[in-house]
């Protein structure tokens, strides 16, 4: 890949060569870095001081083993991570990733994309990431919490309320957060908000369950509004996935009056040409966390289609992937642009290849990247922070409009950012640039670090 400024080339080049193999890393900084030509020509003063040096290396990263032990007596070691990549705006803040396609390489990814998603949603959050190899499925609930526990009882020393503030993202939900903040609790006998994302019971906010894909729904109803003067009612709309992203952007859209057809999970899509029944999409992946296949035997009239890519051919109006990153490559894109799609909005991280945004940004669709259009679960996340040092709870309509309020400002950002730089609508340069601006301005008032 390469770019067309030569110090820009330099910076992605020194970040290939330091770790040759961590490719997804490099895809998100080669997407961050290309859209900042325009601001060293208007603002050459920002890049003093090797500030994008600077910017592209982790504050600290820390590798960690886990041991535990499963229900039948075996031990077993994964490997634990936590990436505390930048601090100029606010504590580290990001999601704590279970896969077992985890590495140094996605979580670094991911640690660097919410440095501009926490920048953009306007709240003092700094950004990290974190994260294990280690499958949670097919674990028992005692498996669960011993994996969490054991997790904990390392990374407790390198986290805090005021310093370093994890939350859920893939294999990570209420449940596992409660047990790591259980183990956070006794280890350090101190009852903070170190984590978000917590059950309502011991300091979660109302909302935050919902918030990613509400947020991505608000997002994209505002897009659609402005660019396009269209809205959600009426339109055939598709979501990849169908945990905690996937559902509630389906909620949510639905409410708007999207007609949603398809979700999937890692294995294969069902569609529904009725409309998906979300309250058995719910009792499938939530209440028994069973395969989305087991649809077609509760909806007579659905099918299921081995193979989660091809949910892209289902011709929809709208696409939201909220499952994983690099699920929409060419080809799909393709497939969407030829069956008319007008809203590619992410709400996972990365889902989409750069050929794919390439293809939807030279077609002139919507295309928002996830670092604004997702950012609702880490603001959310930042309101239950909030309400934790008030000692106070907000009302879920409250929280929802706060919500609200912020994914309708970081879409204006972005945008008016993509026209007063010269790329009007190109969200992508356009949440680049502004969820960069503030960064720069905090680091380089704090000195060389
Ligand atoms: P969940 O674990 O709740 O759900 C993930 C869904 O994506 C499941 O349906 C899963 O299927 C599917 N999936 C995961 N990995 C793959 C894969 N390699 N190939 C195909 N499908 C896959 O996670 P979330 O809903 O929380 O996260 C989804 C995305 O949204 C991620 O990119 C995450 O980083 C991002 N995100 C999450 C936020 C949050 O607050 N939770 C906030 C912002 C972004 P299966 O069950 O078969 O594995
Ligand atoms: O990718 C993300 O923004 C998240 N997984 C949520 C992070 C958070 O701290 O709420």
């Amino acid at each position: 890949m390469s770019l067309k400024n030569q110090y820009l080339q330099h910076v992605y080049d020194q970040v290939c060569r330091r770790d040759p193999d961590q490719k997804e890393f490099h895809q998100a900084v080669y997407e961050v870095l290309q859209s900042f030509e325009p601001i060293i020509r208007k603002s050459p003063e920002l890049f003093e001081n090797g500030l994008l040096e600077r910017l592209v290396e982790p504050e600290r990263g820390i590798q960690f083993r886990v041991a535990w032990v499963d229900d039948k007596g075996v031990t077993h070691v994964n490997r634990g991570f936590r990436f505390q990549f930048n601090s100029a705006i606010g504590p580290y803040k990001g999601g704590i990733r279970f896969h077992p396609s985890v590495n140094a390489s996605i979580i670094k990814f991911l640690g660097f994309e919410q440095i501009f998603k926490n920048s953009l949603t306007g709240l003092p959050m700094g950004g990290g990431k974190g994260g294990s190899d280690f499958d949670p499925k097919g674990k028992s609930d005692g498996e669960i919490m011993r994996f969490c526990q054991a997790f904990m009882t390392e990374l407790y020393r390198h986290i805090g309320a005021d310093l370093d503030v994890p939350a859920g993202d893939i294999g990570v939900g209420a449940r596992e957060i409660g047990y790591m903040f259980g183990q956070y609790k006794r280890i350090r006998n101190e009852f903070t908000g170190v984590l978000t994302g917590k059950g309502i019971t011991f300091g979660g906010s109302l909302v935050r369950a919902q918030a990613t894909g509400y947020g991505l729904c608000y997002f994209t109803q505002e897009a659609l509004a402005v660019m396009k003067n269209e809205s959600f009612e009426g339109k055939i709309t598709v979501i990849s996935g169908a945990g905690n992203v996937a559902i509630y952007a389906a909620e949510k859209a639905m409410q708007l009056g999207a007609k949603v057809v398809a979700m999937s999970d890692s294995s294969g899509y069902i569609y529904d040409p009725d409309g998906i029944k979300l309250d058995i999409i719910k009792q499938i992946k939530e209440v028994e966390r069973a395969r989305i296949s087991r649809y077609v035997n509760l909806v007579p009239g659905s099918e299921y289609h081995e193979g989660s890519k091809k949910i892209w051919q289902t011709p929809c109006k709208i696409a939201l992937p909220c499952a994983t990153q690099n699920e929409i490559d060419a080809e799909a894109a393709k497939a969407l642009l030829n069956n008319g799609v007008i809203a590619v909005c992410e709400g996972a991280n990365m889902p989409c290849t750069p050929e794919a945004v390439e293809a939807f940004i030279a077609a002139g669709i919507i295309f928002s990247p996830g670092k604004a259009s997702n950012a609702g679960g880490v603001a959310t996340s930042g309101l239950e922070m909030c309400q934790n040092s008030g000692r106070y709870c907000w009302t879920a309509r409250e929280v929802d409009e706060k919500l609200r309020m912020i994914m309708i400002n970081i879409f204006h950002n972005s945008y008016n950012a993509s026209k007063e730089y010269g790329m009007e609508g190109n969200l992508v340069a356009g949440a680049n640039i502004a969820g960069f601006l503030k960064v720069a301005s905090a680091m380089r008032a704090q000195g060389i670090y």
